[in-house]
């Protein structure tokens, strides 16, 4: 037995030592339900809206949609929602069974909005709403949603739409014609004439038994005048989404893909099923909310009349609007869709929000730096890497664990020879300011020893094959079973297991990493669990609800840190799996990434996707997982890391240990440089979070963000914003020493050497090995804590340095969020939320929120303006407590392209207090 899985390991493990194999992965071909809604038709259309039954509620609209072909009745209900948001669900009307609708992902959309219905005709009707008005035809059945005069997005304007109805499994062979039983057989034009795969299919020896047959959805949807859309996380792929008229549309379907490729449509760890369109005139989304596997095809219509013959697209047209066209199919559900009408980027983060979630401000120490590897190998080891950090003077705030420090992959326990004092160790770093964090994994070793084995399945609250017997997947442990998150018992209980006396050695300081949670299976069909295995928390096969296992499962941990602090710490969760809705209980990384290059350069995109789509907290392994970096690349990637959400190092088991301190002296300097300048600018992140779980706005954007009407920035993937003040270009390219910059319009201030840069115009900049290209918008204030400490936790009474950079008109504004960093108190009040304006050589900062009540200990160490013309005869200080007194400033005059740089010393202002400062 120990023998046969010695093997098994070794095999794998050969398995996974070369690039991804693709085999191991369907291709849409290999998907049954994936061939039959690639092969619809255009402007074929058989669903037609049967007027007559149409019933008004308070809520909004149901009516009748027949399939003339099948001849079988649905139900299409429409919902007006608050803030210009459609709801819009198509089910059967008389299935034969319930079909399942996800039930994890919504905290919101269902505050309704009044509404008006005009022009009913037998030709279809009008739901007015707000200043937004869906327009729905009947036959064929579509629907044209506006904005105002705008139409921003049709529903099934090519006809794709396609629901398989449950039906009875026929005895003997299917024919795909010539049956009379819409529910027996599928009908005529129903499954075309691909009938592979409908009752069962097959893959690399997985077979899936499909014992309710062909249950899959699909529709069309257009962004009428749109060029770019972007989204649908997660893909190594390009930010603006690429049509996929000559590959494989966009999967989504969490699964652990080895060594995946770069700049294709492939399914990776995590999926949201939303998508932004932007254009200068508008911005709009939907959010397709469908838990199973899911693919989306994407094809850009060019502005002519031509396309209509085609594409069956507003046929009688004079001419068509340019569009990008996306086709959209799940396995199984329902057709639940939201439409977000924007109409600018900052509005659909808010929608989006309202109905998914919003992330919760992390904990401060969270968005300082984190060092991980597989593995630290004991606690000697532990002490070491602790204690080098500081020798180093490397600020690092953060030490991980991985799956080496439990005992045999038994999470929740620790290998007692390796690490027999984990509260010892994990005191040691929080005496310099630190937090660990463990893994904890769903795959749970089947072990009667293992008191979390034995406790689940004694309450049976495991997976269940399809037979009804406890699934047995293979994982990290060997033979293991999944917990059944959907049942509330069993998350319950895993919620509990973080309780302090039950997670023996771990204490309040102690936070979680939820990896392999796709689920990962190394030996089911794709590496996960089979689709046909049952979940009896909610009698459902797995197909229904692949996609948000990994979010229940990081959102049970959520809720077991809360318990174990009654609800007074913020959690801090890392997960690898996720859907919509993880943002509310955790953050993520890409995944195991390569140390190359590519890889380097692809997180750009990645973390625009996942950020535009509401999971704001995000980063990829620093230096590449998998491989060993040289000295070049590793520091190119530790000041793109620096500049993006979550800032962690991580390498695989099997590379060279790579701490900061093992390279070079230049390496190291420029490593511990990157690293102190994240600290510096914690303040502006630390706002950012919290505007974030305000408003839905993520703190890593893209250029559209702030220039909404700027073209130019449209397809900018090598660039992101931190916020709307600070531009970043990772310089990804292998022994560059320049930057090809697009500045967006406005002024740029280089943070470094203070040299001015206009946009809009693309530029090329200097980047020698140690300068990552960061510049600060024209027109922000930007806050920053500028002495540095071993953690930030040390640095919360720290002094605060604002630097003012002026717009072309000598303005400029900001905002400075200031608490306690890692308790709920801020939701009692005990916060500061300062605004901060500089015009007409003022400085004026005074808290925004009257609610906020929180009294720091910082002040204010220096103003820093930059750009100024003169040499100031004085500044004035005035606030309640200091009455108006002068300070000492000191003016360094512009010099060989650099601009000038007035600097205001020691203010001394609480930031307690409201202030101004005046600069004559
Ligand atoms: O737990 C081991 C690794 C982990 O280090 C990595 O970050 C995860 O993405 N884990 C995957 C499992 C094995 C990877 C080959």
């Amino acid at each position: 037995m120990a023998r046969t899985f010695r093997l098994a390991v070794a095999a794998l493990l050969v398995a996974v030592v070369c690039a991804v194999d693709r085999n191991n992965f369907k291709s849409c071909q290999q998907s049954s339900f994936c061939r039959r809604h690639r092969a619809v038709k255009p402007g074929e259309s058989p669903y037609v809206i049967l007027e007559n039954t149409l019933s008004v509620t308070e809520e909004g609209v149901s009516v009748d949609l027949l399939n003339e072909r099948t001849r079988v009745y649905f139900t299409l209900e429409l919902y007006p929602l608050k803030d210009a948001t459609l709801r819009l669900k198509i089910n059967e009307k008389n299935p034969i069974r319930q079909r399942f609708e996800e039930p994890y992902a919504l905290v919101g959309g269902t505050l309704a909005e009044g509404f008006e219905l005009v022009d009913r005709s037998a030709d279809g009707f009008t739901l007015r709403f707000g200043s937004s008005r869906v327009v729905v035809r009947s036959k064929p059945f579509q629907a044209e949603v506006y904005n105002g005069n705008d139409l921003v997005i049709s529903l099934n304007p090519r006809g794709l739409l396609k629901f398989e109805h449950y039906r009875t499994k026929p005895q003997g062979e299917v024919h795909p014609e010539g049956e009379e039983d819409a529910n027996v057989v599928p009908p005529p034009g129903d499954v075309e004439d691909d009938t592979d795969g409908l009752w069962e299919e097959s893959f690399k020896g997985h077979s899936d038994s499909k014992p309710h047959g062909p249950s899959s959805v699909g529709l069309d949807v257009s962004f009428v005048n749109s060029h770019h859309v972007y989204g649908i996380p997660e893909h190594a792929d390009s930010f603006s989404l690429k049509e996929t008229t000559s590959t494989d549309p966009y999967r989504l379907y969490n699964l652990d893909v080895f060594e995946y490729e770069l700049d294709n449509p492939m399914a990776l760890y995590g999926s949201v099923p939303m998508m932004i369109s932007h254009t200068s005139r508008q911005t709009s989304a939907i959010f397709w909310h469908n838990a199973a596997e899911t693919w989306i095809d994407i094809k850009k219509l060019p502005d002519s009349n031509v396309v209509s013959s085609i594409t069956g697209f507003f046929s009688g047209g004079e001419s068509d609007p340019p569009q990008v066209s996306t086709h959209w199919f799940s396995e199984s559900g329902i057709i639940d869709l939201f439409v977000m009408l924007g109409p600018r980027p900052l509005d659909v983060f808010r929608q989006y929000g309202a109905l998914t979630g919003f992330n919760n401000l992390p904990p401060l120490f969270s968005l300082g730096y984190h060092q991980c590897r597989w593995n630290y190998n004991d606690e000697e080891d532990v002490r070491q890497v602790n204690e080098n950090f500081d020798t180093h003077d490397i600020p690092m705030d953060v030490m991980w664990l991985d799956i080496e420090h439990t005992d045999g992959k038994r999470y929740f326990t620790w290998d007692q020879h390796k690490f027999p004092h984990p509260l010892e160790m994990t005191a040691n770093l929080t005496a310099r300011g630190r937090k660990l964090v463990t893994i904890v994994d769903p795959h749970i070793k089947r072990d009667q020893n293992y008191f979390f084995y034995k406790e689940n399945h004694d309450r049976d609250l495991f997976v269940h094959t399809k037979d009804g017997t406890e699934f047995d997947g293979w994982c990290w442990p060997g033979s293991s079973s999944y917990l059944d998150l959907t049942n509330p018992e069993a998350r319950n209980h895993y919620s509990d297991t973080y309780m302090l006396d039950r997670y023996k050695g771990s204490n309040l300081d102690t936070f979680t990493w939820n990896d392999m949670n796709e689920p990962s299976v190394f030996n089911g069909p794709e590496v996960t669990m089979q689709k046909d295995n049952l979940h009896p928390g909610l009698s459902v096969e797995h197909r229904e609800i692949h996609n948000v296992y990994g979010l229940l499962f990081h959102q049970s941990t959520y809720e077991g840190h809360l318990r174990r602090s009654e609800n007074r710490l913020r959690p801090f969760i890392l997960t690898r799996s996720f859907y919509s809705g993880s943002q509310r209980s955790a953050s993520v990384w890409t995944g195991d990434n390569t140390a190359d290059w590519g890889h380097l350069r692809i997180t750009e995109p990645m973390l625009l996707s996942l950020s535009v789509t509401g999971i704001t907290h995000v980063g990829a392994d620093v230096g590449g997982f998998f491989g060993n970096p040289d000295t070049l690349l590793l520091s190119r990637w530790y000041q793109a890391g620096a500049f993006q959400p979550f800032f962690r190092a991580h390498a695989h088991l099997d590379t060279k240990r790579r701490e900061p301190w093992l390279f070079d002296s230049e390496t190291l300097s420029i490593i511990r440089n990157s690293i102190r300048q994240r600290y510096q600018y914690l303040p502006l992140w630390y706002t950012l979070f919290y505007e974030n779980e305000l408003t839905g706005a993520p703190p890593l954007r893209p250029l559209w963000v702030a220039f909404p009407e700027d073209e130019g920035g449209f397809g900018v993937d090598n660039e992101h914003l931190i916020g709307s003040s600070l531009l970043v270009r990772p310089v990804t390219e292998e022994g560059a020493t320049s930057a090809s910059v697009y500045f967006p319009p406005g002024v740029w201030y280089d943070v470094l050497d203070l040299t001015l840069h206009q946009g809009p115009a693309t530029r090329t900049v200097s980047a020698p090995r140690e300068k990552i290209p960061v510049y600060q918008r024209g027109g922000s204030i930007v806050p920053k804590k500028e002495r540095v400490r071993r953690a930030s936790s040390l640095m919360r009474n720290d002094p605060y340095t604002l630097v003012v950079a002026p717009d072309a008109n000598g303005n400029a504004q900001g905002s400075l969020y200031i608490d306690d960093e890692h308790t709920f108190q801020y939701r009692q009040g005990q916060f500061l939320y300062l605004g901060m304006w500089f015009e007409g050589s003022v400085l004026t900062v005074k808290k925004v929120d009257p609610r906020g009540k929180y009294h720091t200990g910082s002040w204010l160490e220096r103003v820093i303006v930059l750009g100024r013309t003169k040499r100031p005869s004085k500044v004035t200080l005035t606030s309640s407590a200091h009455g108006t007194q002068t300070l000492e400033s000191h003016f360094e005059p512009a010099s060989g392209g650099r601009v000038s740089r007035l600097t205001i010393r020691k203010p001394g202002v609480t930031m307690n207090e409201d202030f101004t400062i005046t600069i004559q």
